[in-house]
């Protein structure tokens, strides 16, 4: 089943990052509330964007986030000391957002992720930067792969996000993403692939056309898991169907079940 991670407690956000710094409880509590009804695997908590204030807001915002849903959360940030401290406070297994080979952070993180019960994402990005090509990609990939199998991890527990890049940027940027998506599947057989799926149309108009189709495209080349806006207007439908035709829902058991419960409706 695809793993979906609702991105939306998120402080580059403006109306979250307003109700992060008044502290209201309400806007927060509303918005995880639908993205459980929505149907979220994670819940991704970032507090990132208001800079000098992120161990205060991402306490507060896990505090208010649990109250409301039982859902395990995606722990969202680039400093490996917000993650121990995050992790301290959650009360389901979480996914860990994230490790790369970036030396400031893969030592700092594989220190911290050895014997922690939790499931990790991790970028192909190391201090050369972005990746260029499929071969950079699955190349990262699989050190990745090594470095968290020889601390203990499963790889079900592994979700290697290729870095999605724009667009607007290299007209190629979506046959990369796919391509080293199909590697990586399998290559690695029993690892999940993520990634934030707007970084697509960053720079575009009508940019949830572009993810919603982008998405599908991607289903079909094995990318198992996102990093969305899952309340998207039909994004769901859109998911639950293009996994069923990828050929991950047998005897199309949780297609029928999300049409009999009124959440795939054309
Ligand atoms: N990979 C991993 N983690 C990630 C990302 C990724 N976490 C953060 C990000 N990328 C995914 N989360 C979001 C959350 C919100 C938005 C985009 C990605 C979003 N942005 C609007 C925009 O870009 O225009 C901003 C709108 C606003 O300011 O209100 O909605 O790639 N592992």
């Amino acid at each position: 089943m695809f793993t979906v991670i609702g991105e939306r407690i998120n402080t580059t956000l403006k109306k979250v990052q307003a109700a992060v710094a008044e502290r209201d409880f309400e806007y927060i509590a509303n918005d995880v509330k639908l993205q459980t009804e929505a149907g979220a695997t994670y819940i991704d908590v970032n507090a990132g964007a208001r800079i000098g204030h992120e161990e205060e807001d991402m306490k507060w915002l896990l505090e208010v986030v649990q109250g409301v849903t039982t859902l395990p959360l995606c722990l969202d940030s680039p400093d490996p000391k917000i993650l121990e401290v995050a992790y301290g406070l959650v009360s389901n297994k979480p996914l860990v957002n994230s490790i790369s080979l970036e030396k400031d952070r893969f030592d700092p993180m594989i220190k911290y992720l050895k014997g922690k019960e939790c499931g990790v994402i991790a970028l192909c990005m190391d201090d050369a930067g972005m990746p260029k090509t499929v071969e950079d990609i699955v190349a990262r990939a699989k050190t990745l792969v090594k470095e968290l199998e020889a601390i203990g991890f499963q790889r079900e527990d592994i979700f290697i996000d290729p870095l999605i890049q724009p667009m607007s940027v290299d007209g190629n940027n979506g046959n990369v993403a796919m391509e080293a998506i199909k590697t990586i599947m399998t290559d690695l057989e029993g690892v999940h692939t993520t990634g934030g799926l707007s970084n697509i149309s960053f720079g575009l108009p009508e940019r949830r056309i572009v993810n919603r189709c982008f998405l599908a495209m991607m289903i079909a080349n094995g990318f198992d898991s996102a990093i969305m806006d899952h309340l998207d207007k039909d994004i769901m439908a859109l998911t639950t169907t293009a996994d069923m035709i990828a050929g991950n829902d047998d005897f199309c058991m949780n297609f029928l079940k999300s049409v009999r419960a009124g959440k795939v409706v054309s």
